[in-house]
């Protein structure tokens, strides 16, 4: 099945986020993919457990999107949208606006989450400064956050590894809130856990100490993917949000993993029933297939910022040069169009039930200490091996994949977020692997 000798020189990639020397010595490398399954250089198929990372909600390959971007690229590849524009931006903006919460509606588009964090809280700035409070600067976040690895987003993050080295560039005027994981009290906890919406009453605490006339925004992952899957507490979203409005601070919901149809709904906003102010997207907004994200921005602090100025002048000195790129863009129209014609948000939904049975029939399992889980979402904690945090973990995401399934792990937690085209005999092939895999993990 290999389509092309498979390259002996893997030195010159510098690899993300990736133990280099551990990996060029057995590496694991794909070469192809459709639907649910990856295709290794070995000719083996691999189920897709997590939506490759957390992004292709709707399968592999998809012949729309791949049809969009051929096109595409042959007909305008590139296009600057600093004054000046092409159509398909604004049609892709039209359609992320259509699905977003009531007034989230103005789209600043970026490449990837991390280029929408910044963005977002950029924006928090401008705001507050186009209304005459420019002293509002401190941006919160929250304990175990992951808001991606620029400036911005490691320094509202909250995960030691990505701020150590870094410490000494973070932004200023930056506070935390309490990370929400309390297995104490919410161990094996299905869907939202109910002990711990107190936990957002910090906020006001944080509001007591620095007074809230300068604080610009408070930014927090709805339900937290990167750090091993955290569900919020039923009531602490709210709560925020409550917070939030009382003192006139953005809310900022980081919807990079949870937006387009993770939890059964177009974005975790509409799943809770809470609307930020701000909203940063990317990885299946365009089903992954060319880099591309956005931040959904509340007409309201748009139109402050927008209307600010004198009508010929720049209102916000921010952007990238490949902001609704056409290939982006054009992915991105025929991902939502797909979305829409598959039902595949409400999909989710129903796959949802069998999803989280199957997760926590795990719970007897070796190792395994908590398992969590909401639409399409699910982690799997397991007991650290002594002295080697993580080492268990790391065991059992190459143990799966050699037998063919891919899972993401984080620490010692096993995250699960598959297409949200899978079936029920695939959804049982994941756990039914993780289970003969953790009877085999040291
Ligand atoms: N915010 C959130 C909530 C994310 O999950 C980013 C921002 C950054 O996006 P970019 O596109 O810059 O990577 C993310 C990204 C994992 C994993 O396995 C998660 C992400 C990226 C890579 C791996 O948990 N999330
Ligand atoms: N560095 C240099 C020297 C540049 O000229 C630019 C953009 O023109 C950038 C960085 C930023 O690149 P991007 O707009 O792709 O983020």
């Amino acid at each position: 099945m290999t389509s092309r000798p498979v390259i002996d020189d893997l030195s010159s990639f510098w690899m993300p986020f990736t133990a280099n020397r551990q990996f060029k010595a057995a590496p694991r490398l794909i070469e192809g993919a459709k639907g649910m399954y990856y295709r290794a250089t070995d000719g083996r198929e691999i189920l897709d457990g997590c939506a490759g990372l957390w992004c292709v909600n709707a399968g592999h390959c998809r012949d729309e999107i791949v049809a969009a971007i051929q096109q595409q690229a042959a007909t305008l590849d590139f296009a600057p949208t600093f004054q000046m524009g092409h159509p398909l931006a604004f049609e892709a903006a039209t359609k992320v606006a259509a699905i977003m919460p009531e007034g989230l509606d103005r789209i600043f588009f970026t490449n990837s989450g991390s280029e929408s964090v910044d963005t977002a809280l950029k924006i928090a700035l401008a705001y507050h400064r186009a209304r005459g409070e420019g002293q509002r600067t401190k941006l919160i976040g929250r304990e175990r956050g992951y808001h991606g690895v620029g400036f911005g987003g490691i320094s509202v993050g909250g995960i030691g590894p990505n701020r150590k080295t870094f410490s000494g560039g973070l932004l200023p005027n930056v506070d935390h809130l309490s990370h929400t994981h309390a297995p104490e009290h919410n161990a094996f906890s299905k869907g939202q856990p109910t002990w711990g919406a107190h936990l957002a009453d910090e906020l006001e605490r944080i509001v007591a100490l620095h007074d809230a006339s300068t604080i610009a925004a408070v930014i927090v992952e709805p339900l937290a993917g990167s750090t091993g899957v955290l569900v919020p507490p039923q009531g602490y979203l709210q709560k925020l949000r409550e917070i939030c409005t009382k003192h006139g601070i953005l809310l900022i919901f980081d919807e990079v993993i949870t937006g387009f149809g993770r939890l059964g709904k177009a974005t975790a906003a509409e799943y809770f029933g809470v609307t930020p102010d701000l909203m940063t997207l990317a990885k299946a907004i365009n089903n992954a297939a060319i880099p591309m994200g956005a931040v959904a921005a509340h007409r309201n602090v748009h139109d402050t910022i927008v209307n600010a100025g004198a009508v010929n002048g720049i209102e916000l000195f921010h952007g990238y040069t490949y902001s609704a790129h056409p290939m982006a863009a054009a992915a991105a129209i025929a991902t939502l169009d797909l979305y829409a014609r598959d039902q595949l948000f409400e999909r989710a939904a129903s796959k949802a039930p069998k999803f989280e049975a199957a997760a926590h029939a795990l719970r007897d399992a070796p190792h395994v200490k908590d398992v969590r889980n909401l639409g399409m979402v699910a982690g799997i904690e397991l007991e650290s091996r002594a002295g080697a945090p993580g080492a268990r973990a790391y065991e059992a995401f190459v143990k799966c994949f050699e037998a063919g399934v891919l899972v993401r792990y984080t620490s010692d937690i096993l995250a699960f977020s598959p297409p949200l085209i899978i079936e029920d005999d695939q959804i049982e092939q994941i756990f039914s692997t993780v289970r003969k895999v953790l009877e085999t993990v040291k």
